[in-house]
């Protein structure tokens, strides 16, 4: 059992705008009602809070795409969070990047990959979602810029105004996982096959049990001496369950199947950041999606009912 005290970091990133939907720019409050650092201190953890970021200023741009909505906003906030990301990740803390809608992974994950690079490490991302977020600038229908931030982030084409140059440190779409998805655009299955993205959809989990689909690539991670970063959608979870999100599908990851990836997630040892995205406390009930959320990360942060000392994960 790994139970290493962390010193976590939260970073609030209101991000709005890249969802179809108003409301996830309360997610960090959420999220900090939901008693988010509480819990950790008593799961030994220390616990700093940054505050909310701010998105970076940004000059007059002209939109790839007139489909695109609210792309200065993408651009402003892509910068601010890359460079925090980028800061946190030379330090020995731990990035909870509080979202937010999933259009600020953008910023998170690339400032994350930054850092490893500095660091001469490879860095790997578990992608947990019910969609892909695969689109780019121009294949994207409905414009919203939450869709596009994992093809920013595998090097795709067109996306140079974000850093304001071509993305320097991409990940090796081999070393990208994403887990529980449920809907994929024509477009983006095409890139994803094309690119050989790790990709486990529901039915998979359904067949193989999730655990099973897991541990592989953890093994590739520890192998790879790579550092991870986890991308937790909340509409990875299923709706009947996790309701405050504004691109629910059916079929989600049920109760346990979530707590479990986050069990071996914390027994990986692996984990070096995290996002929880796309909380939309406008939509939820009695707080009990933020609430859920608080707790899956509890597991990954070592909460658990019985020691198990059997395999590390
Ligand atoms: N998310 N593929 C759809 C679109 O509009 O491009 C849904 C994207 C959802 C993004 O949930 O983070
Ligand atoms: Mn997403
Ligand atoms: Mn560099
Ligand atoms: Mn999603």
């Amino acid at each position: 059992m790994n139970v290493a005290r962390k010193q976590i970091v939260l970073v609030g990133a209101p991000v709005d705008e890249g969802a179809g939907q108003r409301g996830c720019l309360m997610g960090p409050d959420a999220y900090r009602t939901a008693g988010l650092a509480g819990m950790l201190e008593a799961l030994g953890h220390t616990v700093a809070d940054h505050g909310n970021l701010a998105p970076a200023e940004v000059g007059p741009l002209r939109a790839p795409n007139p489909v695109l909505k609210n792309y200065r906003a993408y651009v402003g906030w892509t910068r601010a969070l890359h460079d925090k990301a980028a800061g946190l990740g030379a330090a020995s803390v731990f990035p909870i990047y509080l979202g937010g809608d999933h259009a600020m992974a953008a910023g998170s994950v690339s400032g994350q990959a930054r850092a490893a690079a500095a660091r001469n490490r490879p860095l790997f991302v578990l992608w947990l979602d019910a969609h892909s977020d695969f689109h780019t600038l121009e294949s994207t229908a409905s414009g919203n810029l939450h869709g596009t931030p994992l093809a920013f982030l595998c090097g795709l084409p067109g996306f140079d105004d974000l850093l304001g140059s071509p993305l320097e440190h991409t990940l090796k779409p081999e070393n990208v996982e994403i887990l529980g998805v449920r809907s994929i655009d024509r477009e983006e299955r095409d890139m994803l096959r094309g690119l050989g993205v790790g990709v486990s959809d529901m039915r998979r989990i359904d067949e193989e049990g999730i655990a099973p689909l897991l541990r592989p690539f953890l093994e590739r991670v520890r192998a790879a001496d790579g550092l991870l970063h986890v991308s937790l959608d909340v509409d990875f979870l299923d709706p009947e369950i996790a309701p405050a999100v504004g691109t629910t599908v059916p079929g989600g990851a049920s109760f346990r199947e979530a707590h479990l990836v986050m069990e071996m997630l914390h027994d990986s040892g692996l984990v070096t950041s995290l996002d929880l995205v796309e909380l939309n406390p406008f939509l939820d009930e009695r707080g009990r999606t933020a609430r859920l959320m608080v707790d899956l990360a509890g597991s990954l942060f070592g909460r658990r009912v019985f020691d198990r000392p059997t395999r590390s994960f």
